[in-house]
């Protein structure tokens, strides 16, 4: 079956305030935010032959992250152009919280394709190497994993990040089956989905019962119908609700240079 695709190609420029504004939900193009170097907003203006710079009125220190967030609401990811450091400044002035995915990492990650020696241990790579991961949330075997992820790509990828979304009604398989996260001494048990979250990493959770073995082969079914996102533009950032939406990286088999980075949080919840 083949994989509906979709890109975030074709950055339009950025919005100021009172234009309309472009979805970047998924199908349509992506916009950039820009800011000076002290986050402020500034717009190019044209007059008598010169071209001078002016404040936007509204401050946009976090418009990107804000805006991704509202407009993932409709299908659990948004799209647009963005810089990491962007995406962490916004994700600073909204008082989110870094989540780091490896105890002791980073919060910020570069992915690379590994091979499973190079792996981490319980690691995707460490199962499936280069290959097709299987669909997942990030940060599963954390006992609170977060809330969104944000992936950027400073290049362009062949590989394409794969979106699967979960309809309103959660079979009743994925809410009672219980797994075994497997996390060395941190090990617990848990269900698929809980108060109103995904959590599912077939990397790190051990089916214990019928319905969660049910909860894997519907989960390796979704494989089927998900949505693929193509890394077309170099700068390209796309926003995961980690929440509701499982994803996956596409066969790198063929492109064992490509770099996406990561950075995970935990949003605030008086404001999200
Ligand atoms: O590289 C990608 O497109 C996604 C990778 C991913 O989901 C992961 O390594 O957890
Ligand atoms: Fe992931």
């Amino acid at each position: 079956m083949p994989v509906p695709e979709f890109s975030g190609a074709g950055p339009v420029g950025p919005r100021l305030p009172g234009e309309p504004r472009h979805g970047s939900s998924g199908h349509g193009p992506a916009r950039t935010w820009s800011g000076d170097a002290a986050g402020e907003c500034v717009r190019s203006l044209s007059a008598g032959g010169g071209t001078r710079t002016a404040p936007v009125e509204h401050c946009c220190m976090t418009r990107m992250l804000e805006e991704l967030l509202s407009e993932s609401r409709t299908t659990g990811w948004a799209t647009g152009q963005g810089r990491l450091d962007q995406v962490q400044l916004d994700a600073t002035m909204l008082k989110w919280t870094a989540v780091p995915i490896r105890r002791g990492a980073p919060a910020v990650a570069t992915l690379r394709p590994q091979d499973p020696a190079d792996a981490a241990p319980n690691s995707l790579s460490a199962r499936y190497g280069k290959g097709a991961q299987p669909l997942h949330t990030d940060g599963a075997h954390l006992p609170k994993p977060p809330d969104i992820v944000v992936l950027t790509c400073e290049t362009t990828s062949t590989t394409p990040t794969l979106l699967w979304a979960q309809a309103t009604t959660t079979p009743g398989f994925v809410r009672h089956g219980v797994f075994l996260i497997s996390s060395g001494s941190d090990s617990f048990f848990t269900t698929a989905y809980d108060q109103g979250r995904l959590r599912y990493d077939p990397g790190c959770m051990l089916p214990c019962d019928a319905r969660a073995h049910q909860t894997v082969r519907f989960f390796e079914e979704a494989a089927t119908s998900v949505t693929g996102y193509r890394w077309n533009e170099p700068g390209q950032v796309l926003l995961i609700d980690n929440r509701r939406v499982l994803h996956a990286r596409a066969s790198a088999d063929h492109e064992p240079q490509r770099e996406i980075q990561r950075v995970s949080f935990h949003v605030n919840r008086e404001a999200s």
